[in-house]
């Protein structure tokens, strides 16, 4: 802000540059306030105005208070990450339940009942930092456990599977998902010609696209998502055995996804929708919890899959290695600072702790190079690990020296191992240390794919037939919407051939949807397509928890609107977990019929439905005479019948629902039945989509 008045002599001048324009004092330093000072500690006198050499002249460059200050903040952004440039991140614990001692010495699987500190931080892949939090995109599950020996990262996403079966891969596959480079863009976005490009000449990806292709990859919310670290890791015990094991989370909310059409409209109406749930979750004292569970295997029983547990394109289903839960996980801190913390954090695949080993999974075995390596570029020092957020909870003690923003000054000479001039120098522990597992590895160096990795099509075909009708309605719609989007003829040609070799209704669903002239031929598969038995486990719909808790119910009013009835529904959904909040055309509320004002939470125009999973509208015959006319009432109802939702009316609301042309169904009840909405509302219609929707 400039000053109006132009300081004539010192004694105004001083007086000046502690008055605001308003003429209010700035905030001094005064008690309980700390002085505002330079990076150096001075205190600084005045934050508003650069030194100038005359009050209408040049900025002097010995102004080194703005220097700084302008220096420091041309240089706030660092570069961000590669892939799950976008995340929201969250303090918590995780608490054993159940020790794994027989399997492993990680006192972190091994000591029940304690609790260890863990940082984890939710993530979208495609998109910058600055992108929507609902695009159709794999969601990334990273937790980092600050165990007493040592950090413990479980890098995971929320799909078991991967796209590709070597690192080798990765750069082309993300290349081909990101903004095309000679356009740039689209944003965040799968449906493109160069990802379905690169993912119809990679067979590897089938199993992977039936999950993107599901409702997987539009959740809820982050609360309702599970996460897979994806590989098989190493368990290793005290007596050196090693059993291998595949981690899971689970959500106690349960499963549930947003319908593909609504995921689109809440980019619009809250970009930030999944972080601002996440923090509204946590600010209100829910704080989400999952169960942590393993698979656990010998190499033996490896050997008799149908399939390589090797190979990151395959998952173990349940039903042959039953999960086993053992512990639980609870996020309750939101962090300090968005950038010191989710910003700066360092994850990496190879922070591991005695106990735990890697397998030979090519694609983890790339990421063990990769995450490290991109931690340089991105936080700029050999010791980002000093970092807050990143550094160990427990001693770090070694020889390491150096390099930019060294944070720590250790003491004495010696800088180098062994010594014998220190007393107080770390040494190797060779028992409690970290061995390697001494797996046997023989054979020829060698560029292949092995022959074990070469059928690609039999768990995508179990991942489809294990879906409900409507998911696989759903797989069949996101498929033609995506490729709808391409414009190259063979690229979709392509991906129905390999649909061909999936699932043959599948097939036909998406060309008919495309309105191919022509059946494409099935792609040749390099290996036979197995029959597997379905597995419910893959679903969301099955997953989905009978229960308000997590969601969130609104309520539609204006002037007129009938207060006990709303008081009814909302002391109704609070009851049953849910939060409620009133949506009026003004935020200051509605005058209801008996008189009184009703605050509102949300002003309709910026609260359409999407951001519910179930609605009420309760109006007045003028109430609904009035919304009748306003565009963003009747999409209000518009979008939560076509999304699928339960929907509470009493007259005025029917009279809304006429004006939109919504018919209803037995989802759209009675006001006064609170019993029979709250039940509806833990779920979706689904019945209703065909209804109003446009399937494949
Ligand atoms: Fe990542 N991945 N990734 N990834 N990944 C990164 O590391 C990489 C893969 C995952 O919230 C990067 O710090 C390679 C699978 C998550 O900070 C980078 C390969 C899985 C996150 C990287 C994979 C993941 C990342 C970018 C193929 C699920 C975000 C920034 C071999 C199991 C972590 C960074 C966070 C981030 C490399 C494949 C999960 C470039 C080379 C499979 C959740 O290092």
């Amino acid at each position: 802000m400039t000053k109006q008045k132009i300081p004539n002599n010192r004694e105004k001048a001083d007086k000046e540059r502690t008055l605001a324009p308003s003429g209010e004092p700035h905030q001094t330093a005064g008690e309980g306030h700390p002085p505002f000072t330079t990076n150096q500690g001075v205190a600084i006198s005045d934050n508003q105005n650069s030194l100038k050499a005359n009050a209408r002249g040049p900025t002097l460059l010995e102004d080194f208070i703005f220097r700084e200050k302008i220096m420091h903040f041309d240089h706030e952004r660092i570069p961000e990450r590669i892939v799950h440039a976008r995340g929201t991140g969250v303090h918590g614990f995780f608490e054993l339940t159940n020790s794994l001692q027989q399997y492993t010495r990680a006192r972190v699987l091994t000591e029940v009942g304690g609790k260890t500190p863990v940082f984890v931080r939710f993530s979208t892949v495609a998109g910058g930092a600055g992108s929507v939090d609902t695009p159709r995109d794999v969601r990334g599950f990273a937790v980092k456990f600050y165990t007493k020996e040592g950090n413990w990262d479980l890098v995971g996403n929320n799909i078991p599977v991967f796209f590709i079966q070597d690192a080798i891969k990765f750069p082309d596959l993300i290349h081909s998902v990101k903004m095309e480079p000679d356009r740039g863009f689209p944003q965040s976005a799968t449906a493109h010609d160069t990802f379905w490009d690169f993912i119809s000449l990679n067979p590897e990806s089938m199993h992977m696209v039936m999950w993107i292709m599901s409702d997987r990859t539009i959740p809820r919310s982050l609360r309702m998502i599970e996460g897979f670290p994806v590989h098989s890791f190493r368990l290793v015990n005290d007596a050196g055995q090693s059993t291998f094991v595949k981690f899971h989370w689970r959500p106690k909310l349960g499963l549930q996804s947003t319908v593909w059409d609504e995921a689109m409209k809440i980019a619009g109406a809250d970009p930030d929708f999944h972080r601002r749930d996440m923090f509204d979750a946590l600010t209100a004292g829910n704080f989400p919890e999952w169960e942590f569970a393993v698979q656990l295997f010998t190499e033996e029983e490896a050997e008799k899959f149908p399939f390589d547990h090797l190979d990151a394109t395959k998952l173990i289903p349940e039903e042959l290695i039953p999960l086993k839960v053992i512990g639980r996980l609870v996020l309750d801190r939101w962090p300090n600072n968005f950038f010191a913390e989710t910003e700066q954090v360092a994850f990496c695949p190879a922070n591991i702790v005695p106990g735990i080993d890697f397998s030979n999974d090519p694609l983890l075995q790339g990421r063990l190079f990769s995450y490290l390596d991109t931690q340089l570029s991105r936080l700029g020092s050999v010791n980002f690990h000093q970092i807050p957020i990143n550094a160990p909870k427990c001693p770090v003690t070694n020889q390491q020296r150096d390099g930019h923003m060294q944070m720590t000054q250790p003491a004495g000479r010696v800088a180098y191992e062994p010594d014998s001039l220190s007393d107080s120098s770390p040494r190797e522990v060779p028992g409690k240390g970290f061995h390697t597992f001494p797996s046997a590895e023989n054979g020829e160096k060698i560029r292949i794919r092995v022959e074990s990795f070469a059928d690609h099509y039999s768990q995508a075909r179990q991942f489809y037939i294990s879906q409900t009708a409507y998911e696989q309605t759903h797989i069949a719609s996101a498929l033609v919407f995506e490729l709808s989007k391409v414009e190259t003829m063979h690229i979709r040609e392509a991906m129905v051939g390999h649909l061909r070799n999936i699932d043959e209704d599948l097939a036909k669903r998406v060309a008919a949807g495309l309105a191919l002239g022509k059946m494409p031929d099935a792609a040749s598969a390099a290996a036979p397509v197995k029959e597997m038995d379905p597995s419910p486990a893959l679903q969301i719909i099955g997953k989905m928890k009978d229960t308000l808790e997590g969601r969130a119910v609104g309520i539609l009013v204006a002037d007129g609107s009938d207060g006990a009835m709303v008081e009814n529904i909302k002391k109704a959904a609070v009851e049953a977990g849910a939060t409620v909040k009133i949506v009026a055309p003004k935020v200051g509320g509605a005058k209801l019929a008996d008189g009184s004002m009703l605050t509102a939470e949300g002003q309709l125009a910026g609260t359409p439905s999407v951001i519910f999973d179930a609605v009420a509208v309760i109006l007045s015959d003028e109430g609904a005479k009035a919304l009748s006319m306003e565009s963003a009432a009747l999409d209000f109802v518009h979008n939560a019948f076509g999304h699928l939702k339960a929907m509470a009316v009493d007259k005025g609301g029917r009279e809304l629902l006429k004006a939109a042309a919504i018919e209803g169904d037995a989802g759209v009840m009675d006001a006064n039945d609170t019993n029979a909405f709250i039940s509806a509302a833990k779920t979706r219609q689904w019945e209703r989509e065909k209804s109003v929707r446009m399937l494949a």
